[in-house]
């Protein structure tokens, strides 16, 4: 006999239902929804989540299919010290992740999952990442309470019924994903706007490749395709597979010929990632395009012929509002100007949204994150009408830049890989590594400065290796054996630079214009790959001259030039013993590689 369940199910797969089955037994819903990913379906919930105040529908005449959300004030980012990888062993999650023994941590889940999700919906969603049918593809399916995660995984991944056909193919194997805000509701118990519960776990099981989310229905923390999918447990399918799931940028560099070359990049948070994949060229490069492939995951593996083909498994932004203007990202701009969830964002009387940086002057006055009347003259107090980590949702397709091969099965030719920090001193704007282990070095050694809205300590250098720190689902040292590992299944290796748009002169000020004028550097690049572009030799790899750089359209004298560029000897023998502290962490499983390449620059300094 079929279960009611398995009769009213979109799948055939009776693992998938049994499942199902046992979820709701143990958490209790008041109803299973299969999502089947319909504009209808779409529309109704949207309907509802306005209903419950959940959203706000915003003017349709200028902001068509815009929806704002205002989430808990203690439900605004993602949760790291509540984040945790439970593999068997201790010592293959590493020191950089939390990690609990997965018997106790899922007898502790299976309590807080018990009765989570009376009086609510379980949505049963299925999602892809990655193109549906492509080889580089996968499936995961997260059972959810929060139609709000529903609303944005059909703007982030690819959903519904399409993905249950392909489930249904029994091709690939599919990551279990559990996720509930924790807040039941009793009967007759009222709704709040943003559920959630203050007690949070956001927990990785990397061997039986299943994800478990409780207490947060925000951002990285309940979208589970992203960075606990995309990138935590996809580290681990990469690691055994051989190939690799980067936290990284795509994009393609189109010259007035026509030629087109994919690079991709990693970067930490704060140094306009976004703003770089959408990038307009600047005055000077009429003819060439810079288009946009991914702005945040790259999942990089070599076909046949031992060349690195990339994707991006997401397919849509959820990018920081905050800073994103016409000035700084007219792409973006253009991108979340219909069909795009906003959270956290400020609400104009004329329902519409505004953050810091969005225009010049702030409106005279709007409605804050909070839900509070908020003037320019309450934001001198420092309070602000957006919170910091404000988000839009918006789909990929909308970007006015987006490549023409962007959901290609084969991915896109990757030629060079682009490393950055946010550094006031002694990085250079550009330079490029010897070969691939300096390239790994260069990786695993990078770092970023903190800002003042950052945790910590200002201007002290956080490393964040590959931009993987928190994203990494297993050992880090064991994570960079791999990086040195995949050349060996490579005909020829992407070549690898390293960026920093934010080196500052003795008066504290950019000496770089950064934005559009980044296109200089970028066709430096692709000049160097494309084996047209001279390099200098310096102990840290190797630099543009002033005359390798395109400067038609900018006035950018030499000396500052030399001054970005200046590879200060004494000041990066302090820089090495910066990379130290991360080694020395990280010891029993670092490659020898990476040492003999620190010996290497010590030896050339
Ligand atoms: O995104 C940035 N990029 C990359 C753009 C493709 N930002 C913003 C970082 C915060 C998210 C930058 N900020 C960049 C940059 O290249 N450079 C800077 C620093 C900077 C800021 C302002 C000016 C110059 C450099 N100049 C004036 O405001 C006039
Ligand atoms: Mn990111």
């Amino acid at each position: 006999m079929k279960s009611a369940l398995a009769v009213a199910a979109p799948t055939r797969n009776i693992h998938l239902i049994k499942w199902v089955e046992k979820t709701a037994e143990l958490t209790r819903p008041d109803a299973i929804h299969w999502v089947d990913g319909s504009q209808e379906e779409y529309e109704e919930l949207l309907r509802q989540m306005v209903a419950s105040g959940t959203l706000t529908k915003l003017n349709q005449k200028t902001w068509p299919g815009c929806y704002l959300a205002r989430s808990d004030a203690d439900d605004v980012a993602r949760v790291e010290d509540r984040t945790f990888i439970c593999s068997l062993s201790k010592d293959s999650a590493g020191p950089t992740n939390n990690w609990e023994n997965p018997y106790t941590m899922r007898r502790k889940l299976k309590e807080k999952f018990a009765g989570c999700m009376r009086g609510r919906t379980m949505y049963v969603l299925a999602f892809g990442m990655g193109p549906i049918g492509s080889r580089m593809s996968q499936i995961g399916v997260e059972l959810t309470d929060s139609p709000y995660v529903v609303a944005n995984m059909r703007i982030m991944t690819r959903i519904g019924l399409e993905v249950f056909k392909e489930i249904d193919k029994d091709e690939k194997r599919v990551v279990p994903c559990i996720h509930s805000v924790g807040m039941p509701l009793a009967p007759g118990q009222k709704e709040v706007p943003w559920p959630c519960n203050k007690e949070k776990y956001i927990v990785h099981f990397p061997e039986s490749r299943e994800i478990w989310s409780y207490g947060s229905g925000y951002g990285g923390n309940a979208l589970l395709g992203k960075k606990c999918f995309a990138l935590r447990i996809a580290s681990n399918i990469a690691r055994d597979e051989g190939w690799m799931a980067e936290h990284m940028l795509i994009v393609g560099v189109e010259s007035p010929e026509g030629e087109k070359t994919y690079v991709a990049a990693a970067f930490p948070s704060a140094c306009g990632k976004t703003n770089f994949a959408m990038m307009v060229p600047p005055k000077g490069f009429e003819g060439w395009k810079v288009w946009t492939v991914g702005d945040d995951i790259a999942w990089i593996k070599p076909d046949a012929e031992g060349r690195l083909h990339a994707i991006n498994p997401e397919a849509g932004f959820f990018g920081v509002a905050p800073g994103t203007s016409t000035a700084t990202n007219p792409n973006a701009m253009a991108t979340l100007s219909r069909n795009t969830i906003f959270t956290n964002v400020a609400q104009t009387p004329d329902g519409g949204v505004w953050w810091e940086g969005m225009t010049e002057k702030p409106p005279a006055e709007c409605i804050d994150w909070k839900g509070q009347r908020w003037t320019p003259e309450i934001g001198k107090t420092g309070r602000k009408a957006a919170h910091p980590n404000a988000r839009f949702t918006a789909p990929a397709s909308q970007c006015p830049t987006i490549d023409a091969a962007w959901e290609d099965p084969n991915g896109v030719p990757i030629s060079a890989i682009i490393f950055g920090g946010r550094r006031a001193t002694n990085i250079p704007l550009i330079y490029q590594a010897f070969n691939w282990s300096a390239g790994v070095y260069m990786g695993a050694t990078m770092g970023s400065e903190m800002t003042a809205a950052a945790a910590g300590e200002v201007g002290k250098v956080r490393r964040d290796p590959m931009a993987m720190l928190p994203f990494c689902g297993y050992h880090m040292g064991d994570y960079f054996r791999h990086w040195i590992k995949m050349q060996r299944s490579l005909s020829q290796t992407p070549r690898v630079f390293h960026v920093n748009w934010f080196r500052k002169d003795k008066d504290g000020n950019f000496i770089w214009p950064g934005y559009r004028e980044n296109m200089r550097v970028l066709k430096w690049i692709v000049d160097r790959v494309r084996g047209r572009a001279q390099g200098k030799e310096t102990p840290i790899g190797w630099t543009p001259h002033y005359e390798d750089i395109n400067w038609k359209g900018l006035n950018f004298p030499k000396e500052r030039f030399e001054q970005l560029q200046a590879v200060d000897r004494v000041a990066w023998r302090s820089e090495v013993i910066g990379h130290e502290e991360l080694f020395i962490l990280l010891h029993a499983h670092l490659p020898s590689e990476l040492i003999y390449e620190r010996e290497l620059l010590i030896c050339r300094l």
